[in-house]
């Protein structure tokens, strides 16, 4: 199997800090000023109405070492809805806590942060007004799942042991029996939402676990892009070699003509034909070069709740050439059974990859049997400007580069369905979605 040893896993968690703003200045009270307490707090969902999980990164500090309880409490309420012991010193600590935003009516929501000592003084606080918009089917059966089940409403650790992922009702259409299946592609077709050719690509989404659609680049975008890959190249951007098999992180902040791709039309409309919602970017990486990544499952990095609303999006910026280390899929892998953190027993993952591999990649390793071709390895080599999406479950790997001197340029994204519960279960992060306007 010309899969490396366990090297560049995915680190996909990786938050996109260019779109966070730090957090604001911190404020102090002078109830307790004696130890400098401050607090300082902010949320991209205090700028725009967000949906699923509400992130809300803290900066703790007192200029005396000071043992003390963070409060946070949500809509007015008196009891805290969370807290938790810190130790606040010199130096500044970040850390985060996210709002399961279904739990509260859409619009303003106002959340207090304290800090409070032994004495019950308040040391510090804040309060930030969120705004909350989880609209449509999925946001309802969601919410109705995280009330039934009694999901708390602040979280400071994502795993999938919060989520009722054995309800059945739950399953997205494409995850059903070949029936329903069915029924729905006709009701796609009868009622005119999908052309012929779509309804192609989601029987071959559902059956195989992607689809491909060619020409969605035209020819002139394929150009700005490889422009703006240059650019980075040239300027070195996250301290890039030519050569490397680095991914380059959220390069659509940067560059208009990769923001264009990150939300174009084909693939937002494929993506709503998939999930029956809007698909929301959370990430872009850009690759000159193969990736060279292990076979894997992007469930357990990119995760939802409900479960497989998640797709990766895969898009060649110039024809894919054999032994440059191309994408390679494992059709029919989508439905083996998911692994998540907690069924593999393994801790969640902060620096260190060692268990990850031993727990998780072994488990891996053993549904896809490499050595007996359980599965067909399938190489892709799609021509500039075709796009691949895949399902969240399917295997996939960067292959070995056998010629290092050819590139492979291409961008991914990973889009969540609007309305779900977004997390990456093998860091027990919240998510990062893009809350903007989205092509029609
Ligand atoms: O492009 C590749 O080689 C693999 C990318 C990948 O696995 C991902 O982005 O999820
Ligand atoms: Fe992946």
């Amino acid at each position: 199997m010309d899969v490396p040893p366990l090297r560049s896993l995915l680190r996909l968690f990786d938050r996109p800090r260019a779109e966070t703003a730090p957090a604001d200045a911190p404020v102090r009270t002078s109830e307790a000023p004696e130890v400098g307490a401050l607090l300082g707090a902010s949320s991209p969902a205090e700028r725009a109405a967000s949906s699923g999980l509400l992130t809300v990164e803290t900066s703790l500090s007192a200029e005396i070492p000071t043992e003390a309880t963070l409060r946070v409490f949500v809509a007015g309420a008196d009891r805290p809805a969370m807290q938790r012991a810190v130790r606040l010193g010199p130096q500044a600590e970040q850390s985060w806590f996210a709002i399961h935003g279904h739990l509260a009516p859409n619009g303003p929501l106002a959340v207090r942060l304290a800090l409070v000592d032994g004495k019950g003084r308040t040391l510090a606080e804040r309060t930030l007004t969120l705004q909350v918009r989880n609209e449509g089917e999925l946001a309802e059966i969601t919410r109705e799942s995280l009330t039934r089940t009694g999901a708390p409403l602040v979280v400071d650790r994502l795993d999938s042991g919060l989520y009722d992922y054995a309800d059945q009702t739950l399953t997205a259409w494409y995850d059903r029996t070949p029936d329903a299946v069915e029924a729905h592609l006709a009701m796609l077709a009868k009622t005119g939402q999908a052309r012929p050719d779509e309804i192609a690509a989601l029987r071959h989404f559902v059956d195989e676990g992607y689809l491909v659609l060619p020409d969605v680049v035209d020819p002139k975008h394929l150009k700005t892009l490889n422009a703006a890959l240059d650019d980075a190249v040239a300027k070195k951007i996250e301290g890039y070699e030519w050569g490397a098999s680095q991914r380059l992180h959220n390069l659509h902040l940067q560059y208009p003509a990769i923001r264009d791709l990150w939300l174009h039309p084909k693939v937002i409309r494929m993506l709503r034909l998939i999930f029956g919602a809007p698909g929301r970017p959370c990430q872009s990486l850009t690759y000159v070069f193969g990736s060279e990544q292990q076979y894997h499952q992007d469930t357990i990095h990119l995760t939802s709740f409900p479960q497989g609303r998640m797709c990766g999006v895969w898009t060649a910026l110039e024809d894919v050439q054999p032994d440059s280390g191309e994408l390679v899929v494992f059709p029919k892998s989508h439905r083996l059974p998911r692994i998540y953190m907690k069924d593999a027993g393994a801790a969640k993952v902060t620096d260190d990859w060692t268990e990850f591999g031993d727990k998780v990649v072994s488990l891996w390793t053993e549904a896809l049997q490499p050595n007996s071709r359980k599965f067909q390895r399938e190489i892709y080599r799609p021509k500039a400007g075709t796009v691949l999406i895949w399902h969240e479950n399917l295997m996939h790997a960067g292959s070995i580069r056998r010629d290092k001197a050819i590139s492979r340029r291409s961008i991914v994204g990973h889009y969540f369905a609007e309305g779900s519960v977004v997390y990456y279960d093998s860091s027990g992060m919240p998510g990062v979605l893009y809350e903007g306007e989205l092509p029609a």
